[in-house]
């Protein structure tokens, strides 16, 4: 109780800096020593493995915007730039993956996929993202992962940047009742940012309205961080750099609804560390690259509320957590003023070694940090090097209620349960590949250490020349090895072009 009470007087006092930073401090230790008594705890049960047939732990999935790989200090930043004690403390207590991808190099499709377990490249959406305006992407008859849980008890929420529209036609009644949308997906409850931090709504949504819409009225101003007018909803407009702590008050209210009766999924889509980059004012200054890196650390402390509040509910035991980025860090081309780079000229390396950044197809814009605790079950400070996608998680997810996969002609087709990986089984069944997209549909193929690039975009433009990496090599991909090993280029091109023609790569 102590701690979540320390952080959020944090938010809500005008407390001093040295004093916050003390609050903090705080939490972090009281945080340690919870985990070593959850650590010790675990160590007593791994020596059984096996899981009941049907399990139903709680779980939280947290999901970064724009998260580069290298902003974490679990992930090497140097925390004289940017502290982040509280995601950290998953990695601490739980299993950090270090070759974990998104789908794509962009926001849509990984959460598409994590929803529905299947490439988005296999929808109508080849490309890009979804627009302001548009409808409702995933199907409604297609099985999710929060009607999965919600068939098997669990109370589900999405809270935060949702991305996927609502509606059924172009453009969306933004009066309306927004159908269908997550409601219509398996979540019980629905608080969200409709598309990106900053968008043209900006209002949020509550289930399937405009939360507080007062009339139907329509008055546009002003212009958003994309340069398009605000719709001017007659409705409590979301300020920047309080969205934040918004989302996380909502899901923490939403948290303190549960209890160790009934199971519960949380779908939490932070805001940060998308542009515009907007850090609190509790936060502004704490950092040492400027306020990125105060944003990310608006993002670590919003993720330490969230875990102090399972903590004073004595649900951290039996509760799931993942943390995962939607796609690589964005690093805005020819403006050294934007904040992103002005990091980077502190010295935090927002995407560490890797090449290329957001919308690209290089490691840069599709490798993410991904971790996973599971109290007694997951070994605490644990690394894997396994192949993982956000995609996976539902798989995983099906096998550790039912013990089995549903089949993949029908459920989460592109999606590899890792639950093997997470209980370091000697058998491992996870994926052996994996296709990523960048903005303009142009795929890759990871396979072992190999990486494929198409060239050919998702409109079937052809762009420069097929590209082969060494990643054990050349993780950072300076030497296109397509000319020299014809062989692996084609083997990993042909291994492409057979999941695409397939329905399901599962
Ligand atoms: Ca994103």
């Amino acid at each position: 109780m102590r701690s979540v009470n320390g952080v959020k007087s944090a938010y809500s006092n005008n407390l001093t800096r040295r004093s916050f930073v003390k609050t903090v401090a705080a939490a972090a230790m009281a945080s340690i020593s919870t985990d070593m008594t959850l650590a010790a705890r675990s160590l007593t049960s791994l020596a059984d493995k096996s899981l009941p047939p049907a399990s139903r732990p709680n779980i939280v999935f947290i999901l970064a915007d724009d998260l580069g790989y290298g902003s974490l200090n679990c992930y090497g930043a140097d925390k004289k730039h940017i502290r982040t004690p509280h995601i950290d403390r998953i990695a601490d207590a739980g299993m950090r993956f270090t070759d974990a991808y998104a789908p794509a190099s962009i926001c849509t499709p990984t959460r598409y996929s994590f929803i529905t377990g299947q490439y988005t490249w296999r929808t109508h959406l080849k490309s890009g993202v979804v627009n302001p305006l548009d409808p409702l992407l995933p199907d409604p008859d297609r099985m999710t992962i929060a009607r999965w849980l919600q068939e098997r008890g669990y109370n589900t929420a999405m809270i935060g940047k949702w991305h996927l529209g609502y509606g059924n036609k172009t453009p969306v009644d933004l009066t309306a009742r927004l159908s269908p949308g997550p409601l219509d997906l398996g979540f019980d409850y629905h608080f969200g940012v409709p598309q990106n931090h900053g968008d043209m709504w900006g209002v949020y949504v509550e289930n399937d309205r405009v939360y507080g819409l007062r009339s139907d009225r329509l008055q546009p101003y002003s212009r958003t961080f994309y340069g398009t007018k605000y719709a001017g909803l007659d409705a409590p407009q979301r300020e920047n750099k309080k969205v934040m702590e918004d989302l996380t008050n909502k899901s923490i209210e939403w948290l303190k609804q549960q209890n160790r009766d009934k199971p519960f999924f949380l779908y939490y889509a932070a805001v940060a560390v998308h542009h515009p980059i907007t850090p609190s004012d509790h936060m502004r200054g704490m950092s040492d690259a400027g306020p990125y890196g105060d944003f990310i650390q608006d993002l670590d402390m919003s993720v330490g509320r969230l875990i102090e509040t399972l903590e004073y509910m004595n649900l951290m035991d039996n509760t799931i957590i993942i943390f995962a980025g939607d796609n690589g860090g964005d690093i805005p081309e020819n403006d050294p003023e934007r904040p992103e780079n002005q990091a980077i000229a502190h010295g935090l390396n927002i995407n560490g070694r890797l090449r290329g950044d957001k919308h690209t197809i290089w490691e840069g814009g599709t490798r993410i940090p991904f971790m996973v605790s599971w109290p007694g079950k997951v070994k605490p400070a644990t690394v894997s090097n396994d192949l993982v996608s956000v995609m996976d998680i539902f798989a995983t997810v099906c096998e550790i209620t039912d013990g089995k996969l549903p089949a993949p002609k029908d459920i989460a087709p592109d999606s590899f349960s890792f639950l093997s990986s997470l209980l370091q089984s000697e058998t491992k069944q996870g994926r052996q590949s994996i296709v990523m997209s960048d903005v303009r549909g142009r795929l890759a193929l990871r396979k072992g250490h190999w990486k494929y690039i198409d060239n050919t975009t998702g409109q079937g433009e052809q762009v420069g020349r097929p590209q082969l990496y060494d990643l054990a090599e050349d993780p950072s991909e300076t030497v296109n090895l397509y000319d020299s090993h014809p062989e692996i280029a084609k083997r990993l091109a042909d291994e492409l072009d057979r999941i695409k023609q397939v329905q399901a790569s599962r």
